[in-house]
């Protein structure tokens, strides 16, 4: 069957099971828009690429599936290079086709020409430029394979309109043949033994647990770890809810903003399990101070990660999900041997801790509306398999602090690159991914007017997500820092609560606005948006700017100078 290489794109993709992509044409890849009329793919016009990348992120990271993007060449394969950097950062599986200039124009500085591959080489595990269209659907399935095995990340695959247009007799390649890339899943079985004889030894143990864990899929596996060692568990950032925040096992989250029990648990912790978590330094705080006498197992299935921030006494490579169950059967036979270690007095101290240092914020009746109460009303009002995307800063730290995240996938967010913008199309994507559950973005001021454009998408493609602004009129993160360590030198943060007007903003692109000024207000208000399912809503909640996230660990700073909220540090001269 002859087939031109745009015809063979697109039946490429359905071939791989593209249900749906996300994109916006333009001149170089105006043949591949040809086939798509007729394609069984549904298309989403989006109003930036940026919010096309991102979007095809939200999809992936709620529906596991692989995310794909299209765009045209030159301003538009540059406006997805943020989406691509953030799935490199977050290992999320995406595939982003680009158009180019035609293959003889290449490097003749031609209208809307870049260099695609150089520019997105660094932020994509792979990029292929096309110079032959008989390579199309050859090049399609190896990078559906890279994205999605091994740590999945995003390729891109750029292709020039002149090829784009080229005749090609059309096959499907029966398997993938890349001898250079062959992603270790098995750990080795005497790592995986060494790990079982150090878990079994340990008296202050604490399982680190990543993002890799959702990628791999491990949840349940690590459940079973945690229940057989009795070993806690803290989840990071990228792994909210890969083990439920309800069990008593869980310790939440560490890090920079994360709870004092996780945080310290680490610290003095003797020996960590790190699983697809990669000692990220918003974790680590001071490198040279961190869990300084703890041993450490560190399993990743990028052999890159291990031993590039903190050498690992047991390294082991493999799919986090393999490994973890191939060390419940090895810790299983070293229980059969050795009595399991008593850990009630770890236990005892974690739930002190617990108990002495929790979350803590104040809303007065009547008083300004905090934060922090929003967030914990959305949770307590909204069903419990809602997706959440929260957006970077102050209100991502604290829907990812007061969240409770009891299942898998629940949480969307940008953990590594830190993408402001994120959030609306990101949620946009999951919940063309997931139409069935509800999703809610909490976001900020300052990010929402990043890509709030693309509600118009929302509102065109009729995917009726629901966003909360926590509307601080400032940058609020950038003002934490300027207060607490500039003097309260305000520099370039004020954004006003009004301007723009959310309200008439949201109603302008399609969609319901809402605003909320009181406490009383704030329930309400989430029950009328839940009850929306026809369209975006925005609900624009008015609060108070001087909340600060707590606890806090200064960057660079050791963990143990973690900062409690001054207002209930109870630990006295400590
Ligand atoms: C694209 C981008 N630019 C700048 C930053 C730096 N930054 C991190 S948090 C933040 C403030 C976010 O403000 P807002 O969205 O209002 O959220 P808040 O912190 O007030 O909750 C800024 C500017 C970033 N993370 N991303």
């Amino acid at each position: 069957m002859k087939l031109t290489g745009a015809q063979a794109l697109i039946k490429s993709l359905e071939m791989e099971g593209t249900e749906v992509m996300f994109g916006l044409p333009g001149g170089a890849i105006l043949p591949v828009y040809d086939p798509l009329i007729d394609s069984s793919i549904r298309h989403i016009l989006v109003r930036h690429e940026q919010g096309a990348g991102h979007m095809a992120e939200g999809y992936a990271q709620a529906t596991g599936r692989p995310g794909v993007a299209m765009v045209t060449s030159g301003p538009a394969a540059t406006n997805i290079v943020t989406p691509l950097c953030n799935a490199y950062m977050d290992s999320i599986p995406l595939v982003v086709v680009t158009g180019q200039v035609p293959y003889a124009a290449i490097g003749s500085d031609a209208f809307q020409e870049c260099d695609t591959t150089g520019i997105t080489m660094p932020v994509t595990k792979h990029n292929w430029l096309i110079t032959d269209a008989e390579d199309i659907p050859r090049v399609v399935r190896e990078a559906f394979h890279v994205a999605t095995t091994g740590r999945p990340g995003p390729v891109l695959i750029d292709v020039p309109k002149d090829i784009s247009n080229q005749e090609m007799s059309w096959y499907w390649p029966d398997s993938v043949d890349m001898p250079g890339y062959k992603p270790t899943v098995r750990g080795h079985p005497k790592m995986v033994k060494d790990a079982a004889k150090l878990i079994t030894q340990a008296r202050r143990p604490v399982i680190y647990a990543g993002g890799g864990i959702l990628k791999a899929r491990a949840a349940e596996a690590l459940r079973e770890l945690a229940e057989l060692t009795g070993i806690p568990v803290v989840t990071t950032l990228m792994a909210r809810g890969a083990f439920p925040d309800d069990h008593p096992l869980c310790l939440g989250m560490p890090g920079m903003h994360g709870n004092y029990t996780a945080v310290t648990s680490m610290q003095q912790s003797d020996l960590l399990i790190a699983l697809g978590s990669r000692f990220d330094d918003r974790v680590t705080g001071k490198v040279g101070a961190f869990a300084p006498e703890a041993k450490i197992i560190h399993v990743d299935v990028d052999p890159a990660e291990l031993g590039k921030v903190r050498r690992a006494d047991v390294p082991i490579v493999g799919d986090c999900r393999q490994v973890i169950e191939e060390m419940v059967k090895a810790v299983r036979s070293e229980q059969t041997k050795h009595p399991k270690p008593d850990l009630t007095e770890w236990h005892d101290l974690l739930n002190e801790w617990k108990r002495d240092f929790p979350l803590h914020y104040d809303q007065q009746e009547g008083g300004p509306v905090k934060p922090q109460y929003c967030v914990e009303m959305l949770r307590d009002h909204t069903p419990d398999d809602t997706i959440v995307v929260a957006g970077v800063g102050q209100h991502q730290m604290w829907t990812s602090q007061l969240w409770k995240f009891n299942s898998p996938y629940t949480f969307i967010n940008s953990g590594g690159l830190g993408t402001m913008g994120f959030a609306v199309p990101a949620a946009i994507g999951a919940k063309v991914g997931k139409p069935e559950r509800m999703v809610w973005a909490v976001d900020g001021d300052g990010c929402f007017q990043m890509t709030a454009q693309e509600i118009v998408t929302a509102s065109a493609e009729r995917i009726p997500v629901k966003i909360a602004i926590l509307n601080n009129a400032y940058l609020g993160m950038v003002r934490q820092w300027q207060e607490l360590f500039y003097e309260e030198r305000y520099s370039e943060v004020y954004l006003s609560p009004d301007l723009p007007d959310y309200v008439k903003w949201a109603e302008a692109m399609g969609g319901v606005g809402m605003r909320v000024d009181t406490p009383e207000d704030v329930v309400p208000t989430i029950e009328k948006a839940n009850e929306i399912d026809d369209r975006p809503v925005v609900v624009d909640f008015r609060v108070d700017y001087q909340e600060k996230v707590y606890p806090m660990v200064p960057a660079g700073g050791s963990n143990d100078s973690i900062i409690l909220d001054p207002a209930h540090d109870r630990r006295g001269g400590r």
